[in-house]
């Protein structure tokens, strides 16, 4: 496949902030594809940009040229236009340009873009199971009292992908009935990433995700409310040190039976969670900001035994070549991978072909909302296309 040219411009995501997306000219015709924005970003993520958006598009262009002289024939000649993007643009255009050409290789070679990444990984057929955001708070969730973890996930222990998302949307309409139960001012608000918004607090909503009968979990994000040394919560308020934070996380495991914690402690702190591991060996601990789809901070969570599950978020990193890496680190060595969306999210769906692609375990992506049901969507028309 020849890229004959390559255009850029600016889109507005789900929260109405600009992002980029790719346009490419092919022999075999033009394809397109966007990157979405994180909020609660890892300080260990990629930059999404080398200086700023509008640089980006014209640096992008520039490169069509030097893109034109490759020939891209499968996955791993995604490295040659990596080569040529190396400290040119940030992780949100790589990911973007690089999707569009998956796209692209797709029509080529007559086959669905799962398939191309699948043939550089290893054959397998196991859809991932659903992580959906159900209740919110945090930095997705607009208003002045809130629970202070980010995501309260509902993961829904089936194997087909259409029977998770009922069951998802089923327990998350009957969350609304118990939230206005108890929150007189909730009245069917939603936050950034389509979740509950509510001025509940972490334990109230965990009673009522318990109440689901779904298994559940958290993502806590705990890097944003981690200040001076301190766990500074606000709902209600209370600061706890290193130490108080592994005992409340670990009477939270306890007493609400979580199958999922995501980055219940900051991003530096690989030691809790590998006490946290340690103590409960059957749930899943999961780093994000902790390890920023980064495989040198896969290998270091690794080598201290921090975490059993990672998230994969390719516009973490920036590169597709370097996602692949992560899968095969994480595979080798018996941790969960969880392809993930953004906050900031767009229509663009090949989240669902690289998480299919690269046999993750878990797929979180929301519950509801276009730019979030259109991904599950897609895993599901995967899901039909294997029958
Ligand atoms: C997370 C993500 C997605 P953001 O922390 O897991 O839910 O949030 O995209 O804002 O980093
Ligand atoms: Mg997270």
């Amino acid at each position: 496949m020849k890229i004959i040219e390559v255009s850029a411009k600016a889109i507005p995501d789900s929260r109405k902030e600009k992002t980029i997306s790719v346009l490419i000219k092919t022999n075999v015709g033009e394809f397109s594809a966007s990157a979405p924005n994180g909020k609660s970003t890892g300080k260990y993520e990629a930059k999404s940009y080398i200086k700023n958006l509008d640089e980006d598009i014209k640096t992008i262009k520039q490169l069509g040229e030097y893109f034109s002289e490759e020939s891209v024939e499968k996955f791993d000649d995604l490295k040659k236009i990596e080569d040529i993007c190396e400290k040119q643009i940030g992780a949100n255009s790589v990911f973007a340009l690089e999707s569009a050409i998956l796209k692209a290789l797709a029509k080529e070679k007559k086959k669905e873009i799962w398939k191309i990444i699948q043939e550089s990984f290893e054959a397998g057929k196991k859809f991932p199971r659903l992580v959906g955001n159900c209740i919110g708070g945090g930095k997705h969730s607009d208003i002045e009292r809130k629970p202070d973890f980010q995501e309260f996930e509902l993961v829904p222990d089936v194997k087909n992908v259409e029977t998770a998302f009922e069951l998802n949307k089923k327990a998350k309409k009957e969350t609304e009935r118990m939230i206005k139960e108890l929150d007189s001012k909730f009245s069917g608000q939603k936050n950034d990433e389509n979740a509950w918004m509510t001025s509940l607090n972490d334990k109230e909503v965990l009673e009522i995700l318990s109440r689901t009968n779904l298994p559940i979990g958290i993502d806590a994000a705990a890097s944003g409310f981690y200040k001076r040394k301190k766990y500074d919560y606000q709902n209600p308020k209370f600061k706890r040190d290193d130490e108080e934070q592994f005992g409340y996380m670990s009477n939270l495991v306890k007493n609400f039976n979580l199958f999922y914690v995501e980055d219940p402690f900051d991003e530096n702190d690989f030691e809790s969670f590998a006490k946290l591991l340690k103590k409960f060996p059957d749930r899943l601990i999961v780093g994000d900001d902790l390890t920023t789809t980064n495989p040198e901070r896969l290998k270091k969570a690794i080598k201290m035994k921090s975490i059993n599950g990672i998230i994969v978020k390719p516009n973490q990193i920036g590169s597709l070549i370097k996602v692949k890496e992560v899968c095969e680190i994480a595979k080798k060595n018996n941790v969960r991978t969880v392809f993930s969306h953004r906050s900031g999210e767009t229509d663009e769906t090949i989240l669902a072909d690289l998480a299919f692609g690269f046999q993750a375990d878990f797929l979180k992506c929301g519950i509801t909302g276009d730019v979030r049901e259109a991904k599950i969507k897609r895993l599901i028309e995967i899901e039909r296309g294997m029958k």
